[in-house]
């Protein structure tokens, strides 16, 4: 018996719930708009990159263990000019036994797009009423880690931004990603 289920098993038998059994993973979609065409490029290290259909790429990083920063890396590759949106978010979960997913919830910061043009990617320009600018998400999901400005995202609620892609100029997309601390084990 592994140490996960070990203390899945304690927590059902000391308190009567399950406990988490999956750590949370970051996970990036890609969307392209109207015709717009995409091809997926390189994946995250130690995750997945899918591509179901023309306009869709998925991306899925690595097991996110310790509440600390992981750097996040994938490519694309538009097959026409156009635009696509940004998706950060977490993985899809649902619980063994259950019908409705569970929210997974990660922390991202300093998105960088080469081969395209995305504003604020570190976060820290919002107005007033804590709307961001260049991307749209909800208020709540907007996170000051002791002047470090980032978004807490899960599968359902994530942050979006729409960029101009150019025909076969690959995209790469670098971020930080993490854990959130106020995710269970
Ligand atoms: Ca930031």
């Amino acid at each position: 018996m592994n140490l996960g289920k070990a203390l899945v098993c304690t927590g059902i038998f000391l308190f009567g719930i399950t406990t988490w059994a999956v750590d949370p993973r970051g996970r990036i979609d890609i969307c392209g708009e109207k015709n717009t065409l995409i091809a997926p490029g390189i994946s995250p290290e130690g995750g997945s990159l899918s591509n179901p259909n023309g306009q869709i790429v998925y991306s899925q990083g690595n097991a996110l263990i310790d509440e600390k920063w992981e750097n996040y890396k994938f490519s694309f590759i538009p097959q026409t000019d156009g635009a696509v949106y940004i998706l950060l978010k977490a993985i899809y979960f649902v619980k063994e036994g259950e019908e409705k997913s569970t929210s997974i919830w990660v922390r991202w910061d300093d998105v960088n797009v080469d081969g395209a043009s995305l504003v604020n990617g570190d976060f820290e320009k919002a107005d007033i009423n804590g709307k961001l600018e260049g991307w749209n998400t909800n208020p709540h999901n907007y996170i000051d880690e002791e002047g470090n400005k980032c978004v807490r995202v899960c599968h359902d609620s994530y942050a979006v931004q729409r960029i101009a892609v150019t025909k076969g100029r690959e995209v790469t997309i670098t971020a930080k990603v993490k854990r959130d601390k106020t995710e269970g084990r």
